[in-house]
């Protein structure tokens, strides 16, 4: 197979690298002569042809690293390392299958234009005049992109780059605006920056853990297995509506009325001020208190009990066990508050909560968003989008001018205000304003709230690209144009775990065909649009992290102070800040930090701040058509989301129900006549769908959960969303079930 070489810059890029590998001493002249071989521009990395190398898991936010075992450089078989300070020897199912669900004849191995086979070159050319022609016609903004939390920090950083900068495009956004945007919005309202402030040490130093809206048995196992590992007699509270794997295995399960999050914390910070447990030393450090403790008057136990189906005296004693003296109690929470009409508010009642008790910024505390996605921090910090690259805000001049210097760039070319959600763009094609779109590293044909409105939109848009690994996702099923992508394991990069670790993944396989890095599709994209030449400043990953470090550098998220690739291989992760005046002993050995510890927040004042505002009616509540409440989340530990890359190994298959299944409380079945494993139709005011019923004492009477990983459920689900995050609200919409 001969390859197309796309443009004069990559063959230069190609030598460049190239070079760079020769100077490191090794292979690179069969390179030279015969690009092809190895898939454009994909070099085997600098590595003896049979030794070990390490790369940190690409699936979920834990971040494990794994040990690859190579032959001829390339990746035999994985092992968990047992010298990372995240995972110290462990991995999940997905972990250990991460390298078998690259082998598929599933995978894009060339670009396809109209469903058709073609080559690099005919698809660089339909991306810049479709795209450009869409532009010429309708103004710059009627092309917008969405992204992802599944690609390196590099690839954020050049994609970012390139689409705003590049393509002049205003709107784009990422799948982590489903995922993590409630996180950010509460952390940079309360605290002045998005800053997760924990370190996994804190799972085994605290006293009390309160899991809220998060089941880490099943979607962070290992994070799960380092609570396992506490040795202080832990007291671990699950507050879900559910009596999920994580509830069967804690000490106490408060199982709440679902979306009623919002009253029990108030009503438990109530509590703690009506019995005087508030550490009003912690005070000074904070903003706001007084006029929370007044707002909170509204919220006696009387009257939250009732609302989130608890009794007063159970809520005592839980605000007293939050509350207690001397002990640390950390506070963690993921989708079951994220993904609701009402998240950043609920959000920050947990962080009020460890405000006023003094539980943040020491061992064993804290109020920790835990993330989704392997990569969702550095979507968060370096996609330019909600943010402007390095967590810089688009509307201050003087971070548009530090960022224009940086990228040499006219400082004209920087939006002065983030673009469009999520669902603004999806509404913005649906209104035919948005007429291109650009789709990386996401699956919204299944992922998306309100499914079908999405399929609907689709005829809406003059052109669709979708890049992807595997071209038979239901999104990728869809495009005009198709970009094969290489995947983890076939690509060098960074990615930044939940603690705020940076950790790499490295290249141990050729992807297949002429399938590409994302990081070689967009620098190609670029060069053939045109008058891009500050991209031909970043010819690899390595020039990139240059930048990005300066981009970094005076930010709470400075990581000035990381060499390269290496250094963070050989120490072992390093977690932001890491400033390059931080000392040795911080940069050059495994290390666990937590922020905060000084009792200063990135807020003009250094003070946190306590924000808050009275409950919102839900979003669709039940009725008499639809009596049920349907919740949706992770179904098992081996079971990926869209299941796009999960469902290619034939160990995980093994490990789920191949049908998607309903579970449902056994009493509600029994009064519908519904058997265990009869066949049931879900409906919802949106569409309705079949499933399985399965018997589950563990969901509510009232209550049925879908896991999101069958392609068909967000034919359910009811696209409402958070005011100030526009987060969607996945977890609560009204259904009737039948036989
Ligand atoms: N195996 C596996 N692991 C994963 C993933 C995966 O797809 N598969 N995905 C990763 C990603 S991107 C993410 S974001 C995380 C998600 O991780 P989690 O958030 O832990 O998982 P979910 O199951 O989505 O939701 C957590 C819980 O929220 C509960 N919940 C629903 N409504 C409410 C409510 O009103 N209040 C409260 N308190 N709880 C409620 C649900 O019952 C559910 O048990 O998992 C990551 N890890
Ligand atoms: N009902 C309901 N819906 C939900 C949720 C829920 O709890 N309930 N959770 C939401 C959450 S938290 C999330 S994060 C989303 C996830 O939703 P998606 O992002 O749509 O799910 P994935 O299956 O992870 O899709 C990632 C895509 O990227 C491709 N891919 C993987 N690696 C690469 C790469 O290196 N390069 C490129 N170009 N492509 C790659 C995969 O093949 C896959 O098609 O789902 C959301 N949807
Ligand atoms: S817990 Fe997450 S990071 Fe660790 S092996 Fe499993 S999927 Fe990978
Ligand atoms: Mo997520």
């Amino acid at each position: 197979m001969t390859l197309p070489i796309p443009s004069e810059k990559l063959a230069q890029t190609l030598k460049e690298q190239a070079t760079l590998h020769a100077r490191q001493g090794t292979f690179t002249s069969e390179l030279l002569r015969n690009p092809g071989k190895f898939g454009l521009g994909q070099v085997p990395v600098a590595l003896k042809p049979d030794a070990t190398t390490t790369s940190v898991c690409g699936y979920c936010s834990t971040g494990c690293r794994l040990k690859i075992h190579l032959k001829d450089r390339e990746a035999i078989n994985l092992t968990p390392s047992v010298d990372y300070p995240v995972n110290l020897g462990m991995a999940c199912p997905k972990g250990w299958e991460a390298l078998a669900v690259l082998d598929s004849d599933e995978r894009g191995t060339t670009p396809l234009l109209n469903g058709k086979t073609t080559d690099w070159n005919s698809a660089l050319d339909s991306f810049c005049e479709n795209f450009k022609g869409i532009q010429d016609k309708h103004g710059k903004d009627s092309v917008a992109f969405i992204s992802t939390g599944q690609i390196t920090v590099e690839d954020f950083f050049l994609l970012g780059s390139f689409a705003k900068f590049g393509m002049g495009i205003r709107h784009g956004d990422g799948n982590t605006r489903q995922c993590m945007a409630t996180s950010v919005v509460a952390y940079k309202q309360s605290f002045g920056f998005d800053a997760p402030p924990y370190t996994y040490a804190d799972f085994e130093e605290s006293d009390t853990l309160v899991f809220i809206g998060a089941n880490p048995a099943i979607a962070h196992p290992i994070m799960w297995q380092r609570v396992m590992r506490n040795r202080r007699d832990p007291h671990i509270v699950v507050i879900d509506p559910r009596c999920t794997e994580t509830a069967q295995v804690a000490t106490q399960h408060v199982p709440l009325t679902p979306k009623s999050d919002l009253a029990l914390l108030y009503g438990l910070a109530h509590i703690i001020v009506r019995d005087g447990r508030v550490n009003e030393d912690y005070l000074d450090k904070t903003e706001g208190f007084e006029d929370f403790a007044r707002f909170l008057d509204d919220y006696p136990p009387e009257k939250v009990a009732p609302i989130c189906g608890q009794s007063i005296a159970e809520l005592e004693a839980l605000a007293h066990r939050v509350s207690e003296p001397g002990k640390r109690v950390s506070w963690w929470w993921t989708m079951g508050v994220n993904q609701s009409y009402e998240g950043v508010r609920t959000a920050q009642a947990i962080i009020n909560l460890c405000l006023m008790t003094g539980n943040i910024g020491k061992p064993g505390t804290g109020a920790n968003s835990i993330t989704g996605q392997c990569n969702a921090m550095g979507s968060r910090l370096f996609s330019n989008t909600t943010n402007l690259l390095g967590g810089h805000d688009f509307g201050n001049p003087d971070h548009r001018a530090k960022v224009a210097g940086l990228l040499g760039i006219r400082e004209d070319r920087i939006q002065e205000a983030p673009g469009y959600a999520y669902d603004q763009i999806i509404e913005a094609i649906d209104k035919g304003e948005i007429k291109g779109l650009w789709i990386i590293a996401t699956n919204p044909n299944h992922s998306w709230i309100d499914q079908k409105n999405f399929a609907r939109i689709r005829e809406k848009l003059d052109f669709l690209v979708v890049q992807d690994i595997y071209v038979t996702t239901e999104t990728s099923q869809m495009a005009d144009l198709y970009l094969p992508a290489a995947g983890w394991g076939e690509k060098d990069g960074i990615l930044i775990n939940s603690e705020r670790r940076l950790g790499i993944i490295r290249q141990v396989k050729k992807a297949p065909g002429q399938a590409l890095t994302d990081y070689r599709i967009i620098q190609a994209l670029a060069d053939r649009w045109g008058g891009c030449e500050f991209i031909k400043k970043w010819p690899t990953p390595a020039e990139a992290l240059t930048t990005i470090k300066a981009l970094s550098k005076g930010q709470p998220c400075d990581i000035s102070g990381i060499r390269d690739h290496n250094h963070l291989e050989q120490v072992g992760g390093i977690q932001w800040p890491a400033p390059e005046t931080e000392s040795p002993s911080l940069l050059e050995h495994p290390t666990e930090r937590r922020l905060f510890e000084d009792g200063k927040f990135y807020t003009a004042n250094q003070k946190a701040k306590f924000v808050f505002d009275h409950p919102s009616p839900l979003a669709e509540p039940t009725c008499e058509d639809y009596p049920l409440i349907l919740l949706t989340g992770r179904g098992t530990s081996s079971q990926w989301h869209t299941q796009t890359r999960t469902g290619k190994s034939k160990i995980l298959r093994k490990l789920y129900p191949q049908e998607c299944y309903l579970e449902i409380n056994p009493e509600d079945a029994a009064q519908l006549k519904i058997e265990d494993r009869q066949q049931v139709t879900i409906s919802s005011r949106r569409g309705e769908i079949k499933a399985q019923a399965y018997y589950a004492p563990t969901v509510q009477k009232g209550q049925v959960f879908l896991p999101m990983h069958y392609k068909e459920i967000n034919r359910l689900t009811h696209a409402s969303f958070d005011p100030h995050s526009r987060q969607p609200n996945y977890k609560y919409c009204a259904v009737n079930v039948a036989k």
